[in-house]
């Protein structure tokens, strides 16, 4: 229908109606928030000649990604989360010249409290057979000092791309660990190199991409909060070099100084001082981490997580 269906009195005053602008009560940014989202949608709707059973089909597709609990999933799927990113840099960037190691999204799968160890920890449980990696690295400041006492929140799925508390067959808190530096900045763990990740083949994430013709996989990766005491909160990952999807993450997360070159090690020395059994793999990765301006900022935003 044309353009001037929106724009008659009738529907113009609904709008109005419905998200409360015509009372005095409830909150303002958030009626007004309101008030552009329903008038976007009925201008969708108009444009698009949506049909009734088309919209119905979308509000069940809603029970659905609610239902299994997918919605943050899509949000990742649709760059929703990495728009959030950029334009968090942007902001950023016009406030102070610092730069430190890049931010990425943290994802849907964070388990808070995860154990915390000094200096190093084992992550898995041994009973995943995948390839060991030896993964460390160092905490610093813009000026190239080391930052001691770190918390380094470490995350990463098993050899089938599966995440602990998410994957109920995998043990309490399995591949989840918090290292603080120590007082060289520094941080290691032993793990096991991680398969990358793909969207439920059932779920209602994977039908809408595959409406879009795209694919739901994700690079090898792990993921990181680094946070100390006045700092800013970092949230990132590293994804493997050498992964199919390195560049073809259906989550768009990875990017250009987050990316970790996975090294074969054979020299009996440095296996005999891991404790190790022999040839294992190990990944290197540094941190920078950002001044906060704002006590606000030592802090990772808000958000719904597992067990916090
Ligand atoms: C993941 O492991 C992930 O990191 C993201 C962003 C989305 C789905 C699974
Ligand atoms: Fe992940």
């Amino acid at each position: 229908m044309s353009h001037s269906f929106i724009n008659q009195h009738t529907v113009q005053d609904l709008l109005r109606e419905s998200a409360g602008l015509n009372s005095t009560d409830g909150n303002e940014r958030f009626k007004s928030i309101i008030h552009r989202l329903l008038t976007n949608i009925c201008t969708l709707i108009d444009d698009y000649n949506v049909t009734q059973e088309e919209f119905w089909h979308a509000v069940n597709y809603l029970h659905e990604l609610g239902g299994r609990k997918e919605a943050a999933l899509l949000a990742a799927g649709l760059g929703l989360e990495h728009f959030l990113d950029l334009r968090q840099e942007a902001i950023e960037a016009s406030q102070s010249s610092e730069t430190g190691t890049p931010r990425t999204i943290e994802g849907p799968l964070y388990v808070a409290n995860a154990p915390l160890a000094d200096g190093h920890d084992r992550m898995d449980d041994g009973l995943d057979d995948g390839e060991v990696m030896w993964l460390y690295g160092e905490v610093k400041d813009v000026q190239g000092h080391p930052v001691a006492g770190a918390i380094v929140d470490i995350w990463h799925a098993n050899t089938l791309g599966n995440y602990s508390f998410f994957d109920p067959s995998q043990s309490e808190y399995n591949l989840r660990r918090r290292i603080r530096t120590d007082a060289e900045g520094r941080y290691s763990v032993r793990s096991i190199l991680p398969s990358g990740y793909g969207c439920p083949p059932d779920g209602p994430t994977q039908a809408l991409l595959d409406r879009l013709g795209r694919h739901g996989n994700r690079p090898a990766h792990i993921h990181f909060f680094v946070s100390a005491p006045g700092f800013k909160h970092l949230t990132s990952q590293i994804n493997l070099n050498g992964d199919r999807y390195l560049w073809d993450d259906f989550a768009f997360a990875t990017r250009d100084g987050l990316i970790a070159d996975p090294v074969k090690v054979n020299d009996p020395a440095l296996i005999a001082q891991r404790q190790l059994a022999g040839e294992h793999t190990e990944v290197r990765f540094d941190f920078t981490l950002c001044k906060a301006q704002r006590a606000e900022e030592e802090q990772r935003i808000t958000r719904l997580r597992a067990l916090e």
